[in-house]
């Protein structure tokens, strides 16, 4: 089958957000399967209006539009199936091994000599950081999905180091890797992958398991802020719609969206 998603893809130089754009073309009409890229967002976002910050022509900044027969429980498996594709595409093509924050995050370890010199002194490696992220934004009419925007933002070709605000929190391939890489052969690795998941994601397969084994998050005490309010207690499993399942003095939330800090054990 040719591939859905990717066969169309708008490159702009500079725009707002992908997204609005890719919600115009949706709005119009057009068909699923469009992918909108950017060199520069002059207001790229992220959940929440919250700011994505990203040096021109360095990096991925794309929407996919979408149109999936999803109930609206199952839209946060967008979210998961693009971490799944990205995690995909950096495991496979560059051997790093990135992993996932619930639930829209994509880590890395930055800086592999350095990780490896702090080893050999007995320091503490250096934790991992953000290179990746997620936003989808819904449309509906009623109660039905009209279309979903897929926004994939990832760190590739700059130092983190340049950039002080977001040091702290975030890295880059490059930074992981210590060399740049080929930003089209990224693009096109993910947006394969996103194919491929999307077109299972759509034939009803779960990737629950697979998620799962790359979540950073399960396992540890977690504190989350979340639309139910801020939640503390042992982050235990994901279930099949992706929701995060917190234990706090025994009794169990399921959280469909929300920010993980993961607290020292
Ligand atoms: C996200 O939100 O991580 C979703 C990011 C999605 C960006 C893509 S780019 C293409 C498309 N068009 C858009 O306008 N957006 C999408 P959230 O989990 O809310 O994280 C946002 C937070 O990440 C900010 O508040 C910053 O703290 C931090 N941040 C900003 N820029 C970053 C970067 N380049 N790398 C890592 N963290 C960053």
């Amino acid at each position: 089958m040719p591939p859905l998603i990717g066969r169309d893809i708008l490159r702009y130089a500079q725009v707002t957000s992908t997204n609005d754009l890719a919600r115009e073309f949706a709005d119009a009409g057009q068909a699923e399967g469009l992918v909108i890229t950017a060199e520069e967002q002059t207001a790229g976002r992220g959940r929440l209006g919250r700011k994505w910050i990203v040096p021109a022509y360095t990096s991925l900044q794309l929407s996919v539009l979408l149109r999936p027969p999803l109930a609206p429980p199952r839209i946060p498996l967008l979210t998961q199936m693009a971490a799944l594709a990205i995690t995909s595409a950096l495991r496979n093509e560059y051997s790093l091994a990135p992993t996932l924050k619930w639930h829209n995050d994509v880590l890395l370890k930055s800086g592999g000599d350095l990780g490896y010199k702090r080893n050999q002194t007995g320091l503490d490696p250096a934790p991992p950081k953000k290179c990746a992220g997620i936003l989808v934004e819904t449309s509906f009419s009623g109660d039905q999905l009209q279309y979903a925007i897929l926004g994939i933002g990832i760190n590739v070709n700059f130092s983190i180091q340049d950039y002080p605000d977001l040091a702290p929190n975030a890295t880059t391939i490059a930074d992981a890797l210590g060399h740049p890489v080929d930003r089209r052969a990224l693009e096109r690795g993910l947006l394969s992958r996103l194919d491929d998941y999307y077109t299972r994601l759509c034939k009803g397969e779960n990737f629950r398991d697979e998620y799962r084994a790359q979540l950073s998050t399960l396992g540890h005490q977690v504190r989350v802020e979340s639309p139910k309010g801020l939640i503390k207690g042992l982050a235990e499993d994901v279930d099949d719609d992706g929701a995060l399942l917190v234990i706090s003095d025994g009794n169990l939330t399921r959280l469909l969206a929300g920010d993980v800090t993961v607290l020292k054990d």
